[in-house]
């Protein structure tokens, strides 16, 4: 198309986002942090509501006061007189106006950093949903796609050093829904906007260990450590692992940047009741870094699953990453809650859905000892025929392998949520879940799956690449007939475990009636009992994580009963209340523990 005359690209320019669609910081970009030196970016950013993305139409990162010819342009934009939020955050919960805006905000602030002639600096934004855009002193540095994992960006050529403040800093962040992203537009659950985990300046060495893999060689013997190595550079050079507690000192021979060296140990086996971990740390040339990493052998046996070649059941809760108060961005206090709720009800499991959480969540479970289940947001009608999908929702699994591999706590990587068992699906969850064999040994695969309606039957063709077959079932709820839960069990004759990934009612907190009535306590009470009563004969159901610890903001749910929030919690949404079903499926797990 030719363009118009008097072409004023930032208002007609309809592919605008275009030129900033390179340089996508994706799992190749991570760099390995634990213990390195790190800067907080993290607190007061100026911002402003950018609805129509004028900042990056108009490059506001440009600073431009007068153009080429000298004339002065008039600016849209004031960056240190905009209002301040306090960040990480999710502006939904920092005011009302903002609770329900899906769209651009901008955030910008400035910095001062030094750093010496052999190190390089890299921005890491811990989460933005779902899109953001990084531009500093004047220049596009790249953007992320992905709402909840990590982007690390290589900074340093851009940096100023010297003056104080020197740097300005502008990260676009833009959580508008759309059917290609990952997840799609439509979910059961909120929303959140915003660059809602720490953003940081990590500084290393210009040769530094960009991965470092510890763990138990799963091979049944659990007297071997294995550690991998990735440098930055193809080089070949030397490292050295350390374990002291273990009496490790291991020289590790890098060539072409990887190495890998095994060292024979007797590690105290990690264990939900006995969570031990040991420091463990790695230097090689001038870089050092540092992990608590605890041992463990995570296997499928025919229909059992062997945590440290012991059957194990999964007594688990499924788990949104959600406070009233603070949407996704929990503290650290209400991690630790929930997990301490969990135990209560007598949890050694959880399932975090539907979307990698905090990397802290994995590190709090690996301290507290709770296993996890962790799940990339491929939920519902993803648009499985797209290439470009599925590389986002591929680097999403990555990002998310690649920040949590160390933790001992996750013993299952979930490849989806829920979706229909079409030959697309197939094609893109089973290469989903190839790629997290490939990069992960020493873990189990899954993904809740749907039951086949027609038959009702486990059926699911995606099981065939699966090593634990993940279902979520609602007998009593979306399916009223209770008979059909055991007419279900009777009906599939899986190969290899079962977990019933979510069963669950919904429940407004004081609401009573009849089992029949929906929306009472009584009647989540009666599912939850009706539910456990089949479940618990079932020998190739070796887990559970009903739905859900605490109602969550969802804005799907409008009825009166709900008021935007899903009430399948057995606490609600402050989680200051306990319903009823909280203490059937505590007697239940409870009687489990007395007989394991
Ligand atoms: C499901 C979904 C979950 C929903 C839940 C419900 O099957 O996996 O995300 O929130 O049902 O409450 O309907």
């Amino acid at each position: 198309m030719s363009k118009p005359k008097k072409y004023m690209s930032d208002i007609h320019l309809e592919d605008y986002t275009e030129q900033y669609e390179d340089r996508q910081a994706t799992a190749e970009d991570m760099i390995f942090d634990g213990g390195r030196k790190r800067e907080l970016l993290s607190g007061q950013w100026h911002y402003a509501v950018d609805q129509y993305d004028t900042c990056v139409r108009q490059k506001w990162f440009l600073e431009r006061y007068v153009d080429d010819k000298g004339f002065t342009v008039p600016v849209d934009y004031s960056f240190d007189e905009w209002p301040i939020m306090e960040l990480p955050a999710n502006w939904n919960t920092v005011s009302p106006e903002y609770l329900i805006y899906d769209g651009s905000m901008v955030f910008t602030r400035k910095f001062s950093c030094g750093f010496d002639e052999d190190e390089e600096v890299f921005l890491k934004i811990g989460a933005a949903n779902y899109l953001c855009r990084v531009f500093l002193n004047g220049k596009y540095i790249g953007m992320h796609r992905g709402g909840s994992t990590p982007a690390y960006f290589k900074i340093t050529d851009a940096l100023n050093t010297g003056t104080v403040s020197s740097n300005r800093i502008l990260i676009q962040a833009d959580s508008t829904r759309r059917p290609e992203q990952v997840p799609t537009e439509n979910t059961d659950w909120f929303n959140y906007g915003g660059v809602y985990r720490d953003i940081e300046l990590i500084h290393v060495p210009k040769v530094h260990i960009k991965g470092f893999k510890l763990y138990l060689v799963p091979d049944g013997s659990f007297n071997k450590i294995a550690a991998e190595i990735k440098l930055s550079e193809k080089i070949n050079a030397t490292a050295t692992v350390r374990i002291k507690e273990l009496g490790i000192e291991k020289e590790v021979k890098i060539e072409d940047g990887y190495g890998k060296v095994v060292s024979s140990a007797s590690p105290v086996l990690w264990t939900p009741e006995n969570p031990r971990l040991y420091d463990a740390e790695v230097v090689c040339l001038n870089d050092k870094v540092s992990d608590r990493v605890g041992f463990r052998e995570i296997k499928v046996n025919g229909r059992e699953i062997l945590l440290n070649g012991k059957s194990i059941f999964l007594r688990g809760i499924s788990c949104h990453e959600d406070s009233v108060k603070n949407g996704k961005g929990l503290t650290d206090e209400e991690r630790i809650e929930n997990i301490k709720l969990a135990k209560e009800l007598g949890c050694n499991f959880m399932r975090i859905a539907h979307y990698p959480h905090h990397e802290n969540m994995a590190k709090l479970a690996d301290e507290l000892g709770i296993l996890l289940w962790e799940e990339i947001p491929v939920y519902w009608a993803i648009r499985f025929e797209r290439e470009k999908t599925y590389f986002d929702a591929e680097n999403q699994l990555k990002e998310l392998i690649r920040r949590d591999f160390n933790r001992a706590s996750v013993i299952i990587w979930s490849v989806g949520n829920e979706n229909a068992d079409t030959d697309e699906r197939l094609a893109f969850m089973s290469r989903l879940a190839e790629c997290a064999h490939a990069e992960d040994v020493t873990r189990l695969v899954s993904a809740a799956c749907l039951v086949d309606g027609e038959l009702n039957k486990i059926a699911d063709r995606l099981a065939d690449y699966l090593d634990v077959i993940g279902i979520n079932e609602y007998c009593g709820w979306y399916t009223p007939d209770f008979s059909k839960l055991p007419e279900l069990m009777e009906n599939s004759d899986p190969d290899k475990p079962v977990i019933i990934t979510e069963f669950g009612a919904d429940a407004m907190k004081g609401h009573h009636g009849s089992i029949y009535d929906k929306g009472t306590e009584e009647c989540q009470a009666y599912v939850y009992e009706k539910q456990i009563e089949t479940l618990s004969k079932i020998d190739y159901i070796k887990g559970m994580t009903p739905w859900i610890l605490y109602d969550f903001r969802c804005p799907r749910r409008t009825s009166v009963i709900q008021g935007y929030y899903n009430r399948k919690g057995l606490l609600s949404e402050d989680k200051t209340y306990r319903k009823p079903a909280f203490y059937v499926l505590q007697r239940f797990y409870h009687k489990l523990m007395e007989l394991s």
